[in-house]
């Protein structure tokens, strides 16, 4: 059952008519419902995705640190909120749209690492989205991405698709423009789109309190005619539960869902610049014992599937394939001044063929 305001008592826009979060998993990995939502081979599999973004991550600032990539934003400690609505999807059919800090899903929908690898070095290479798969490059204008998400779920379903199309984005950008008037398109128009806001209370140093009003990101849905749900974005098995319902509804041709994901944002907000310095001391602290890979580790390990060998094994192997990959993406020439500024414009202004000619007459 998707949760949703009461219009029946009147008043609606109040935090206490949004049922508690949905959480399925307790911090200690104890399960808080009767069946798991993902059988132990497919936990197993949910914690592959979660560590291979973690370390890809975590790879990537170093590798920026030495001055080997571009600015990147690490999804350090929100992965579940990626991955867990991955899960879900139909990767022949369904697409996923992110924001910018959602390696560990990308990577899951089906991103390979080596592209991964070379987007965050800027290649033009980077961008250019496999055959098949369906989802668009990352965005870094925060929202630009969420009217492409209800455009593309419109017209999939104009062209009789069942397909259901999944966007990304932080609590900062339901401040935006965009968002309200994708949110609301999709609603008239039943376009089969989830809305998921990776809530982790801050937009750089902006805490949520200060840059909205509304005391749940969940209840801005409501004014939209769109079912909202809160869950606990750290935990995976609950992420995968509220998707799986708002993947059925918008393949029932029942429409959009906001699902607002509680998380918070472990690493630095991007390599240029770090919102950490901003929280209240103590506050990360508090919680890292949340981690999402750590809970799943926890029921994990309670079920006889996680201990200190199969963790080492499977560390081992995505440290080959992270290896493996960055070698392949060291080895890609290059890209030219002409070629990062050839698909900006059909054609380009007469600024920038000027400012191409002199960069690389000093180069
Ligand atoms: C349109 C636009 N305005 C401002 C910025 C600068 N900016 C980059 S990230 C960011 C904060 C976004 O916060 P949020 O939407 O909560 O996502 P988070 O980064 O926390 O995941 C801002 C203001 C931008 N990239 N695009």
């Amino acid at each position: 059952m998707l949760h949703q305001v009461d219009a029946s008592r009147g008043f609606v826009l109040r935090a206490d008519d949004l049922p508690p979060p949905v959480q399925h998993l307790a911090v200690d990995g104890t399960l808080l419902v009767d069946t798991p939502v993902l059988d132990d081979d497919a936990a197993v599999a949910g914690l592959r995705a979660l560590l291979l973004g973690r370390r890809f991550d975590e790879r990537c600032v170093n590798l920026q640190r030495r001055g080997l990539m571009v600015t990147l934003a690490p999804g350090i400690g929100q992965e579940a909120c990626s991955v867990g609505s991955v899960i879900p999807l139909d990767r022949s059919r369904d697409w996923f749209v992110p924001q910018y800090r959602e390696a560990a899903g990308q990577l899951l929908h089906g991103l390979p690492l080596v592209q991964a690898f070379l987007w965050h070095m800027g290649s033009p290479l980077g961008f250019f989205i496999p055959p098949g798969l369906k989802m668009l490059p990352f965005n870094a204008a925060v929202a630009g991405q969420i009217p492409h998400a209800v455009g593309l779920a419109w017209g999939l379903r104009l062209r009789g698709e069942d397909s259901v199309v999944v966007v990304h984005f932080g609590e900062g950008a339901t401040s935006q423009g965009d968002f309200h008037e994708a949110i609301n398109l999709a609603g008239v128009q039943k376009a089969p789109v989830i809305f998921f806001c990776q809530n982790n209370d801050w937009a750089i140093s902006t805490p949520r309190e200060i840059q909205t009003a509304a005391a749940t990101i969940a209840q801005k849905g409501i004014a939209y005619g769109v079912p909202a749900v809160q869950v606990d974005g750290n935990d995976l098995f609950a992420v995968v539960a509220v998707m799986r319902e708002a993947v059925a509804r918008a393949r029932r041709g029942e429409g959009p869902t906001l699902i607002e994901g509680l998380t918070y944002r472990l690493g630095m907000h991007t390599t240029a610049d770090d919102g950490a310095r901003c929280e209240p001391p103590g506050l990360r602290d508090r919680w890292r014992p949340k981690d999402p890979l750590l809970r799943l580790q926890k029921y994990l390990g309670r079920r006889g599937r996680w201990n200190e060998a199969i963790e080492k094994a499977m560390e081992d192997e995505i440290t080959a394939a992270l290896d493996a990959a960055w070698a392949e993406a060291q080895a890609t020439p290059p890209n030219t001044v002409a070629e990062s500024l050839a698909h900006v414009f059909a054609e380009m202004p007469a600024r920038w063929a000027e400012q191409q000619r002199r960069i690389e007459e000093a180069r």
